[in-house]
C-alpha cells in the first residue's frame, strides 16, 4: 500500500484528557495490549482542550483521535464513531453511580433521599450538556432543565422534606457530563433548601474526599470499568447509592471519515 496510513497522518498520538480518567488508564492498557498501538503515545491534556483538539481537526478535516465517551455533547455537535474494541478493555456499556458518605443518611436524610432517588437518562444529560456548550452556565442550564422536568425532579424528592440551614457538599470531576449531573443534582437540592457547595477534584481525590467524608456525596462514579479500581480502594468506606444513569459508554473516538473502525485497523 502507498500512501501514509491514519496512525502517520495522526502522528501516532491519542488525544486525552486529564490523567487519572479512568478512559486515560484504560487506554493506556491499549496501547500495551493492542500490537496495532505499539509506539502510540496518549498525549495528557484537558477535557475542554481535547473537545478543542477535535473540533479543530474536523475543521481542518484531519484525521484525530481522542479519548470520548458518551454522554457527550460533542456526539451531538459531530458525526463521530467510537473504535471497536474487540479486547473489550473500556467495558460494554457503564453506569454513572451515586456514592454518599457513611452516615449521610443520618445525618442529612433529606439529601439523602434525594441523592438515592436521583436517576436520568443520557438523553436527559446530553439536553444540559448541549446547552451549556452552547454557552449557558452550568447553573443556569441546570436550573432550565430541573424547570421544565418538575415530573421527574417530584420523583427524586419524593418522601423528603425540605430543609433550612442545612449544607451539603459534592464533590465531582470537570467532565462535561458530571458538570452537568452534579449542577442539576445541586439545583435539586438548592430548591429543598440546601445550601450546596461544590467541590471539583480529580476522580482518586473524589473518591478519597466522600471516603473519608470531606464530601458528602457525588454522582459520578463511572462503572463496573473506568473506576473499579477507586471503587475497590474505597468503595468500603462510602454508600454505594446505584446507578443514576444507565448505557454510558467509553473508548477511543474519531470522526467518522477517519478510515478505521476498530482499533485493529490502527498501524503501528
Ligand atoms: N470520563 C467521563 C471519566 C468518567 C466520566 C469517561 C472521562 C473517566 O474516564 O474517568
Amino acid at each position: 500500500e502507498s500512501g501514509s496510513s491514519v496512525g502517520e497522518e495522526m502522528d501516532y498520538e491519542i488525544v486525552g484528557i486529564e490523567p487519572g480518567a479512568g478512559i486515560m488508564k484504560a487506554t493506556t492498557s491499549a496501547i500495551e495490549e493492542y500490537d496495532s498501538l505499539k509506539g502510540w503515545e496518549l498525549i495528557e491534556s484537558s477535557s475542554a482542550a481535547m473537545a478543542a483538539e477535535l473540533g479543530k481537526a474536523i475543521e481542518d478535516e484531519e484525521p484525530v483521535i481522542v479519548t470520548g465517551w458518551t454522554p457527550h455533547w460533542m456526539f451531538a455537535k459531530y458525526d463521530l464513531k467510537y473504535l471497536e474494541d474487540p479486547q473489550g478493555l473500556y467495558g460494554e456499556e457503564e453506569n454513572i453511580e451515586t456514592f454518599a458518605r457513611d452516615g449521610l443518611k443520618e445525618d442529612k436524610s433529606s439529601a439523602h433521599t434525594i441523592l438515592d432517588q436521583f436517576k436520568w437518562s443520557p438523553e436527559d444529560m446530553n439536553a444540559v450538556m448541549v446547552e451549556i456548550q452552547e454557552g449557558a452556565q452550568p447553573e443556569e442550564a441546570a436550573k432550565n432543565w430541573v424547570n421544565e422536568h418538575t415530573d421527574m425532579v417530584e420523583e427524586w424528592t419524593n418522601g423528603a422534606d425540605e430543609v433550612e440551614d442545612e449544607e451539603i457538599s459534592l464533590a465531582y470531576v470537570a467532565w462535561d457530563s458530571e458538570i452537568a449531573s452534579t449542577n442539576v443534582v445541586a439545583q435539586v437540592l438548592m430548591s429543598m433548601g440546601y445550601d450546596v457547595e461544590l467541590t471539583q477534584l480529580d476522580a482518586a481525590s473524589m473518591f478519597i474526599a466522600v471516603s473519608e467524608g470531606d464530601a458528602d456525596a457525588m454522582v459520578a462514579g463511572w462503572l463496573p470499568i473506568t473506576h473499579a479500581d477507586l471503587l475497590d480502594e474505597y468503595g468500603d468506606t462510602m454508600e454505594r447509592l446505584g446507578p443514576n444513569l444507565e448505557g454510558a459508554k467509553t473508548g477511543l473516538v474519531v470522526p467518522s471519515y477517519v478510515e478505521a473502525d476498530s482499533i485493529e485497523d490502527l498501524k503501528p
